[in-house]
C-alpha cells in the first residue's frame, strides 16, 4: 500500500512513516509513503505557492499549477513503479465525513491514495475542477491545514493491514470496529490489582472467559446508551444486540 502527500509541510509525515506501529510496518515494506512540495514545483524566483483570491476576502488561495504539477509527479512515479493510478482526495471540511467504514475501505483498496493538504483558506477550484477525485472531512472542525486529516486517515487505515498490529486481536476489539457490533469499548486495566485504592473490577481476574466477555459486553452497552445512544439504536436496527443486551439495557433503563 502507498500512500503520497501534496503538501508544504513535508516533514510532517514523519509522524506517521516513522514512530509506533506504522513506522514499524513502514520499515517492514508494508506500506510506503511519498510526499511532494508544491514549491518544488514552482517557477518564479520566490517558488510562490499561493495569492490573493479573486473577488476580495481574508487569507490566501493556494494556485492550482503547482498543485497540478506535484500530483502529475505522484501519479507518474506510481506508473513508473508499475502501479495503477491512484484517487485524489482533498482535505476539507466539506468533504466527506471519514470513519471507521471509510478506513476499513481504503486498507482494503491496497492502492492507497494521494493526498492534497491545503494550506491558508482553501485551494483554486479549477485544481479541485481537474484533478481532485474526491473529498474527505476529518470532522466538523476547522484545521490550519489538510495534514493533521491525511494523517489520522492514515494511521486509521494503515493499522487494519495485515502484520501491522503486533496481536492481531487488538483490531478486533476497538471500538467501532464490527467484532464489537458498533458499540464503545469496554475499559482496560493492567497490574497492579489495586491502584490509588481502586481495585480491578472482580469478573477480570476471575479466569472464566464467559464471564469476562460479558462482563465486557454489559461495559460496553453501558458506555455506549450513556455517551453514543445513537450507536444503541444503529446496532438494534441492525439486528446486533441479543436478548441478553436488550434485557440488560432495560434493567439500565429502569435504574435510572
Ligand atoms: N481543513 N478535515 C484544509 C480542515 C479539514 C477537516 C481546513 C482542510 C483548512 C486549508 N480537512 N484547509 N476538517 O479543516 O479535513
Amino acid at each position: 500500500m502507498r500512500f503520497d502527500a501534496v503538501t508544504l509541510f513535508p516533514e510532517m509525515f514523519g509522524l506517521v512513516r516513522d514512530q509506533g506501529v506504522t513506522g514499524r510496518a513502514h520499515g517492514q515494506g508494508i506500506w510506503a509513503m511519498k510526499v511532494w512540495n508544491p514549491r518544488d514545483f514552482t517557477h518564479d524566483a520566490h517558488r510562490t505557492v499561493d495569492d490573493r483570491p479573486y473577488g476580495g476576502g481574508p487569507g490566501m488561495v493556494m494556485l492550482a499549477a503547482p498543485l497540478e504539477a506535484a500530483v502529475d509527479a505522484a501519479q507518474a512515479d506510481r506508473v513508473a513503479q508499475g502501479m495503477a493510478q491512484a484517487p485524489v482526495v482533498l482535505l476539507s471540511p466539506t468533504g466527506q465525513r471519514y470513519g471507521q467504514r471509510e478506513a476499513e475501505n481504503l486498507a482494503a483498496t491496497r492502492q492507497g491514495a494521494i493526498f492534497i493538504c491545503g494550506r491558508y483558506e482553501g485551494v483554486d477550484q479549477r485544481f479541485i475542477d481537474r484533478r481532485v477525485t474526491q473529498e474527505w472531512s476529518l470532522g466538523d472542525f476547522v484545521l490550519s491545514g489538510g495534514e493533521i486529516a491525511a494523517l489520522a486517515m492514515i494511521d486509521a487505515a494503515v493499522r487494519l493491514l495485515p502484520g501491522v498490529l503486533n496481536d492481531d486481536a487488538s483490531a478486533v476489539q476497538d471500538s467501532f470496529n464490527p467484532a464489537l457490533d458498533g458499540l464503545l469499548d469496554s475499559p482496560h486495566y493492567t497490574r497492579p490489582e489495586i491502584y490509588g485504592g481502586e481495585s480491578v473490577p472482580e469478573p477480570l481476574l476471575s479466569g472464566h472467559h464467559a464471564r469476562i466477555a460479558r462482563w465486557r459486553r454489559e461495559q460496553s452497552l453501558r458506555l455506549t446508551a450513556q455517551r453514543r445512544p445513537d450507536l444503541i439504536e444503529q446496532a438494534r436496527a441492525a439486528g446486533r444486540l441479543s436478548k441478553e443486551d436488550e434485557r440488560f439495557l432495560a434493567a439500565l433503563q429502569a435504574q435510572q
